[in-house]
């Protein structure tokens, strides 16, 4: 029999929480790694794959690819999924249905998560850029960083790549990266907000929306300012780097959930809208909106890595 977590009331009026974690549907839980452990035929195959939705059809009934299915869904979910307590749960899921997408494209090798705070001496230098191995660096050095001219990539696998969407609509353009040079030292890329003191000093909050408040305004929104270009606006799933990052976002909760996973795998709250008209505490039973991604789903069945819904560790 399996179950999901639940509380139940042993003996008089004590409550006791079952861990999340403990879903015995998940014997082996897959292994998330950060990409620089990868070896590079694995780091190849696995841009191959990025590659190849670019050639499977939409999975939502639009005129566009498997792989513009994921800036169109979460552009057109910017204010639902953004600032708000489900945050964290949704876009779990959606990386997974990301990873899911990537396997039937041929992807066998673990699900990567990029850790800036490894980087953060010097962001420029980091492996996911490379060249040859990675998903290529900033985007063309010829034009002026200020100017609202796309920084298309000049160099790597995704040099002269069609992505569909901008927050605008069906707005075919080359994916762009514009590196922000931050203020504290030339390409520093605002490492200062990403760095493992930054981290830490998020990881060491003790209730959920405190924790899911500051990693999205702080180190999450970060990256998304410092890559630049199509990283930037709510299409930023056009670039690939968009799911290694929140890979490390979904990394840094579940570590969290780790430390305390009888509270923590249950452990939910904050706004559930940012519509001031229908305000409210957000609950482990708000459904999910995926605009047929994936079913819609209660965020109590994602609080947890490793159940029949997930199976992975990191
Ligand atoms: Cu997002």
């Amino acid at each position: 029999m399996r179950f999901s977590s639940f509380v139940f009331s042993a003996g008089l009026g004590a409550a006791v929480t079952i861990p999340r974690q403990a879903d015995n549907a998940c014997a082996n839980p897959a292994k998330r790694v950060e990409w620089r452990t990868l070896d590079v035929g694995v780091q190849k195959q696995y841009i191959d794959a990025v590659l190849c939705l670019k050639t499977k059809p939409s999975g939502i009934g639009l005129n566009t690819t498997r792989y513009d299915d994921f800036p169109y869904v979460h552009t057109h979910l910017d204010n639902t999924i953004h600032t708000v307590a489900m945050f964290l749960p949704w876009h779990r899921l959606f990386v997974q249905v990301y990873e899911d997408s990537l396997r039937d494209c041929g992807y066998t090798g673990p699900m990567a998560y990029w850790d800036w705070t490894l980087d953060a001496d010097d962001p420029t230098k980091a492996p996911l850029w490379d060249v040859t191995t990675g998903f290529g660096g900033n985007g063309d050095p010829a034009i002026d960083p200020k100017s609202s001219s796309k920084k298309c990539l000049v160099d790597g696998p995704l040099k002269g790549l069609q992505v569909a969407y901008t927050m605008k609509g069906y707005q075919p353009h080359c994916l762009a990266r514009n590196w922000n040079s931050g203020i504290a030292f030339p390409g520093d890329m605002l490492a200062d907000s990403y760095n493992k003191e930054s981290v830490d000093k998020v990881a060491a909050l003790d209730n959920y929306e405190d924790f899911r408040y500051q990693l999205e305004g702080g180190p999450h929104g970060a990256i998304h300012s410092a890559v630049g270009g199509d990283m930037s606006p709510a299409t930023s799933p056009n670039d690939p780097i968009f799911f290694l990052h929140h890979a490390q976002i979904d990394r840094l909760w579940t570590l969290w959930q780790m430390e305390k996973p009888e509270t923590r795998t249950n452990e939910f709250g904050g706004p559930k809208t940012l519509n001031e008209n229908k305000p409210g505490e957000a609950t482990l039973n708000d459904v999910m909106p995926y605009l047929n991604l994936v079913p819609d789903i209660k965020v109590s069945e994602v609080m947890g890595t490793q159940t029949s819904k997930l199976c992975y560790n990191y």
